[in-house]
């Protein structure tokens, strides 16, 4: 059985974090988290790893190896270049959160002149 938590509205400060979150995520604290059979599975690409390997039969990247390493670099890309940026735009206020998202727009635009590069190469 997969049970999918939505802590979002509990996460506030640290010290308000819900207690099922601090049971699931006891490390970072954070969401999203992955319960299934009773068992959790934090960070989004592990997650997503572990969606992978349990239900083979609903395969979420492609067959080919290479094809699989590109959705992966993807994946770990956006993960680290353009999440961090999108999330200050939401958790920053005024001024910080006008200069996040000037940041946050620059990041999706790079990241629209490399993804087309991309598949332009690609196809
Ligand atoms: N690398 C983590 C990032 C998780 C993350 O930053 N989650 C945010 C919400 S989208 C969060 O829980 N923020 C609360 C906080 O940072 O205190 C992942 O991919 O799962």
């Amino acid at each position: 059985m997969v049970k999918l938590f939505c802590f979002e509205d509990s996460l506030g400060t640290e010290a308000q974090r819900c207690p099922l979150l601090l049971q699931h995520n006891p490390i970072h604290k954070k969401v999203p988290v992955l319960v299934h059979n009773g068992k959790s599975i934090a960070e989004s690409l592990v997650i997503l790893e572990y969606i992978e390997e349990t239900w083979k039969q609903n395969s979420l990247l492609p067959q080919d190896p290479h094809d699989k390493a590109a959705a992966r670099f993807w994946a770990k890309f956006g993960d680290d270049k353009i999440f961090p940026p999108i999330v200050d735009t939401l958790c920053s206020e005024e001024k910080e959160q006008e200069e996040a998202i000037v940041k946050a727009k620059g990041k999706l635009k790079y990241l629209e002149g490399v993804l087309t590069l991309a598949f332009a190469k690609h196809n």
